[in-house]
Order: C-alpha cells, then sequence, then structure tokens
C-alpha cells in the first residue's frame, strides 16, 4: 500500500487488476515462447513416460500428477518463476505457499468414446474414468469449506496460475470453460442451476501453447472433452495462505529443501532460516510459526514485496518530479 492506502502493483498494470476483480482472471497469451515453452514441453513427456512405466499405461491413457514440482526441474521453476511471483503476490499477497501443483495429461478421446455434455458429468467418456471435470468452484463442496463461507460465498483462499503447453485453439479440444465474475456468486447457486450454466454466461479458453491463467480458482470452471487429434498438456500450481493446508504435501521432501532458495523453501511451506515449524520452544509452547512467525526473515516473500513496492513507489516519485 502507498500512503493513501492504495494497493501498489508490483507485476500487474491498473487495467489487469480491474479485470482480476471483475472477471476472477487474467488470461496471459505468449507468457512462454522458444526455448521455456520447449523445456516444459520437453519436461512434461518426460513425466509422462515415467509415469506410463511406473503404472503401466500406454500413451493413449490420460492420467494427472499432483506435486509435479517433485517431478521436474523445469516444473519446480514455475512456482517462483521471475514473472510469475510479482503477478501471484499482486494477486493474493506475500503470505502464501504452494497447496498444490499438478500436470494433467489428456490424449484425444479414441473414437469408440462418446462425450457427455460438456460440464455435466453424466455420459459414455465419465463412465469411461475421463476426468472432464463438472463445473465447480475450487475448495468447496458439501463437504469441504462450506462452514467458513460468508453468507454463502466462498472465501478468497487461493489461487492457481494455469499454464497450457499444447494447442486447445479448437472448441472442445481439451480446454478449461470459465463463468466470469462467478466466484463472487454462491456455489449453492450452481447447485441450483442444476450444475449447468448457460452458454451466454461460458467463456472456452480455446488458447495457444504458451497461455498463462493466473484465476481465483472459486471462479466456477469445467473442462471440455479432448475430441481434437492433439494431447492436452497443461500445468496448474496453486498458491494459498501459509495458515491453510496443503493437499500435495505434509513436508516436501528435505533434500527438495535442502537445496532450494529461501523464497522457494516459503512456498514449499518451510521456514526459509530453517527454523523449527513449532517455534523456539516446541515442548513447552509450541507455536506454529505458519501462523505468525517469530522472525518475518522466516517468511522472504514479504521483504521482496516490500523492496518491490518502495522500488515502485521511488520510481513514481521520480517521473513526478521529472514532470
Ligand atoms: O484441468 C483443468 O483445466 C482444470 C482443473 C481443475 O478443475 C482444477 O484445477 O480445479
Amino acid at each position: 500500500m502507498d500512503l493513501d492506502g492504495n494497493r501498489i502493483l508490483l507485476g500487474m498494470t491498473p487495467e489487469q487488476r480491474q479485470d482480476f476483480e471483475r472477471d476472477g482472471f487474467l488470461v496471459l497469451p505468449g507468457f512462454f515462447k522458444g526455448e521455456e515453452l520447449e523445456r516444459l514441453l520437453a519436461a512434461v513427456e518426460d513425466v509422462a513416460g515415467r509415469v506410463r512405466a511406473a503404472k503401466g499405461l500406454t500413451d493413449q491413457d490420460h492420467f494427472a500428477v499432483r506435486n509435479a514440482l517433485a517431478h521436474h526441474e523445469a516444473i519446480l521453476d514455475l512456482i517462483d518463476h521471475r514473472r510469475v511471483l510479482p503477478l501471484v503476490v499482486d494477486a493474493i499477497g506475500w503470505n502464501i505457499q504452494i497447496r498444490t501443483s499438478h500436470l494433467d495429461y489428456r490424449p484425444p478421446y479414441p473414437e469408440h468414446i462418446q462425450a457427455g455434455e460438456v460440464g455435466v458429468g453424466k455420459g459414455a467418456d465419465h463412465a469411461a474414468g475421463y476426468r472432464n471435470l463438472v463445473w465447480h468452484a475450487d475448495l468447496c463442496g458439501p463437504y469441504l469449506f462450506e462452514a467458513p463461507s460468508f453468507d454463502g460465498h466462498v472465501p478468497f483462499m487461493e489461487i492457481k496460475v494455469g499454464y497450457f503447453l499444447s494447442d486447445v485453439t479448437q472448441p472442445n479440444s481439451g480446454a478449461i470453460r470459465l463463468v466470469p465474475g462467478s466466484y463472487r456468486r454462491k456455489p449453492a447457486e450452481l447447485r441450483e442451476m442444476g450444475g449447468r450454466v448457460p452458454d451466454d454466461q461460458v467463456l472456452e479458453l480455446n488458447v495457444e501453447p504458451g497461455t498463462a491463467l493466473l484465476w481465483r480458482t472459486a471462479t466456477w470452471h469445467c473442462v471440455t472433452p479432448n475430441l481434437g487429434p492433439l494431447t492436452r498438456k497443461v500445468i496448474y500450481v496453486g498458491y494459498h495462505y501459509r495458515w491453510l493446508r496443503p493437499t500435495d504435501y505434509v513436508r516436501q521432501d528435505p533434500k527438495l529443501v535442502d537445496a532450494s532458495s529461501p523464497i522457494r523453501r516459503q512456498l514449499l511451506g518451510e521456514l526459509a532460516t530453517g527454523g523449527d515449524l513449532m517455534g523456539s520452544d516446541p515442548l513447552w509452547e509450541p507455536a506454529s510459526q505458519q501462523w505468525i512467525p517469530f522472525n518475518w526473515d522466516d517468511v522472504p516473500l514479504k521483504a521482496w514485496a516490500e523492496a518491490r513496492a518502495r522500488e515502485q513507489l521511488a520510481g513514481r516519485e521520480q517521473g513526478e518530479e521529472a514532470r
């Protein structure tokens, strides 16, 4: 915040921030190109080969990998990518860690499988195990997180960055569908609508490889079947507050943590300085440092964000003086 209480943006333009507030997401075409995109695609194929070997799958089979960051360095490098982090902090702040990172690998449907109605979850494809996710908002549902809802709305708990690495420009090629602005609607409304959303409220993200999507995961979304000729390849990285519990891990592999930078250690759910997660007196006065740390150096994204905000302010002031 500046002295007038205005949010200082670290990566987003004011227009992007407005779009994000209005729609619940930002689409960033051409986010990865050239070598960066090639590296991610090679990583996906490398992981895919290992998954197939481990699970006895064929190259026609679809699968998802969770805690994907632990399976390839190129995926790990996404979590604090220099162009991603400022956007993430603008969206959700610095008091964060990774909840989940996942890879979705979805070859074209075999000819004999008929797609059911998109977003509804009934059809031969669902019966055959194809995961064309139905319309939903994340972190809510009949058994999950409804207690802390405010007046039936989903509190702001998480954002994800999606990286669409394959061509999903054609309708029904495995693209995500979104309902702009729906993070402000109650999940109960979606249920009352029978889990169907009228077409005029829906945006299907038919995007080129290398597009990124920064989004509040309370935005209603579903996935189309892959009726095209190409394999759908998407990676998502989800960031939530440090005081929530991740889904992909209790603690990440110590080798991975030890080899990580302080900011990366924070994002992996650890204290950047390597201290005890339960504080300095874990036996008699345990105090989760994922709530309020004794030492803010344990949460280095705070200082990182503040330093960047100061730079932005100084730049603004210099600009004003030059006028
Ligand atoms: O695979 C996708 O595009 C969407 C995945 C999804 O529903 C989610 O991340 O919650």
